[in-house]
């Protein structure tokens, strides 16, 4: 059972009995896991489940008749389900498994992009997008001539969505392309404002919901989107597993993006048809006790609730930007803690974020030094990289604590 008191409050001291890595000691000292944005740790319940699946449900699935084989299939099936419900969309058959949000948002520029751009359209993504949300769209636009654009940010961080009308006047705007949270900043962004926009000008609207879906609650519906990525990895499941959600009749009309096993209807020597939906985009032997791991985290952080992560990391947030401001040595990047996720960077006076992660992970503070995949944000903040921490259901006080007399350490070996 996952540990919540009230309706919106999570016990993370309680819940950190669910995570075996927790228990080990770097240099002697605990781990303070301050890096969940690049990845979450995994509760017993999840690693539990999926070595139970492999002794005693595993074989490939929609291949074969034998009991076995529909218990694997029932499995991987039954957690296409929890993934359609954890996004509230309208049916099962809009989810395709995929191997991360970065394949899910390739998948949309290739088997999308390339049928529907050409010279005129315009592409228009932001200037705090991940590279999986950015590389793939820049690419498809040159390869069909249509027009790559973002949208820029202010000082702050936050999206300027005063560009939009001159940025609708040079062309046809035809995909917009979007994070709901900017992994670096952490900035909440106005997604169905700017897909209520897309849609006046006839475009699609891509959402990616890597930093979001694990942390506060996502409604494709309520969204109005037409896609939405994201990956297994960041909510407590394994590796190598993510999901698309994207409109049936978007789908239904799209070219297939992998081409091989399980997403043919009938082959002959001089013709392929395709698969129903999703299964025309799931060629081949799919990551199947992955699917069914990320079925059981989708289970525990929805026992959890979505809206005491998000409180519980809120709070986090709000602490971190406090004792921060307390170090005149340090700037913080991004809005204000009301509008961002659980999610700070910052930067270190004079000291590479590399080195400031190097002497935290010597007092076994764990942070990302980088450019979090977001290059063209480091161009327009003009660093190369930052120092970022970041939260999840077993983050507490305490760990912020150790990361502030860390950048005092740093400070005073450094500085
Ligand atoms: N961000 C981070 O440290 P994959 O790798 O496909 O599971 O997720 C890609 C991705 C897409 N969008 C956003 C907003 C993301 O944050 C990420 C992954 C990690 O911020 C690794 S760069």
């Amino acid at each position: 059972m996952a540990a919540t008191t009230a309706t919106t409050r999570l016990d993370a001291h309680a819940l950190r009995a669910d995570f075996p890595f927790l228990e080990e000691l770097v240099n002697g000292l605990p781990m303070a896991y301050l890096d969940s944005a690049v990845s979450t740790q995994k509760p017993r319940q999840v690693l539990d489940a999926m070595r139970d699946f492999y002794e005693h449900s595993y074989t490939n699935v929609h291949r074969s008749v034998y009991r076995l084989a529909e218990r694997a299939t029932e499995g991987y099936e039954g957690a296409r389900r929890k993934v359609a419900a954890f996004v509230n969309a309208p049916s099962e058959r809009e989810v395709i498994f995929t191997r991360s949000a970065t394949e899910a948002l390739n998948l949309v520029a290739y088997a999308w992009g390339f049928d529907n751009l050409g010279p005129g359209d315009i592409v228009v993504v932001t200037e705090l997008e991940h590279h999986s949300n950015f590389v793939p769209w820049q690419y498809i636009a040159s390869r069909t001539g249509a027009s790559f654009r973002h949208i820029p940010i202010d000082d702050a961080g936050e999206l300027r969505l005063d560009v939009l009308d001159s940025l609708a006047s040079e062309g046809s705007v035809k995909v917009v392309a979007n994070n709901i949270v900017s992994n670096s900043l952490g900035t909440i962004n106005p997604v169905e404002k700017l897909t209520a926009w897309a849609h006046e000008q006839g475009a699609i609207m891509v959402v990616d919901a890597a930093q979001a879906a694990p942390h506060r609650s996502v409604d494709v519906q309520a969204l109005g989107c037409d896609f939405l990525a994201f990956s297994s990895h960041k909510l407590c499941g394994p590796s190598g597993v993510g999901a698309l959600w994207g409109r049936a009749e978007l789908l239904e009309a799209m070219s297939p993006f992998n081409l091989g096993g399980e997403m043919i209807r009938s082959v002959a020597l001089d013709k392929t048809t395709f698969n129903e939906l999703p299964y025309k985009f799931e060629a081949g032997t799919p990551a199947i006790a992955e699917a069914y791991g990320f079925g059981v985290a989708i289970d525990y952080i929805s026992e959890i609730g979505l809206d005491a992560i998000e409180a519980h990391e809120h709070e986090l947030v709000v602490y971190t930007m406090e004792r921060l401001a307390e170090l005149d040595f340090v700037r913080v990047f991004g809005p204000p803690a009301d509008r961002r996720a659980g999610i700070v960077s910052f930067e270190v006076a004079g000291i590479h974020p590399h080195d400031v992660a190097q002497i935290l992970d010597w007092e076994g503070i764990a942070v990302r030094a980088g450019h979090h995949c977001t290059q063209p944000l480091m161009t327009r903040l003009g660093v190369t990289a930052t120092t970022r921490a970041s939260f999840y259901v077993y983050s507490i006080p305490d760990e912020v604590d150790r990361l502030i007399a860390g950048l005092h350490k740093v400070k005073k070996s450094l500085g």
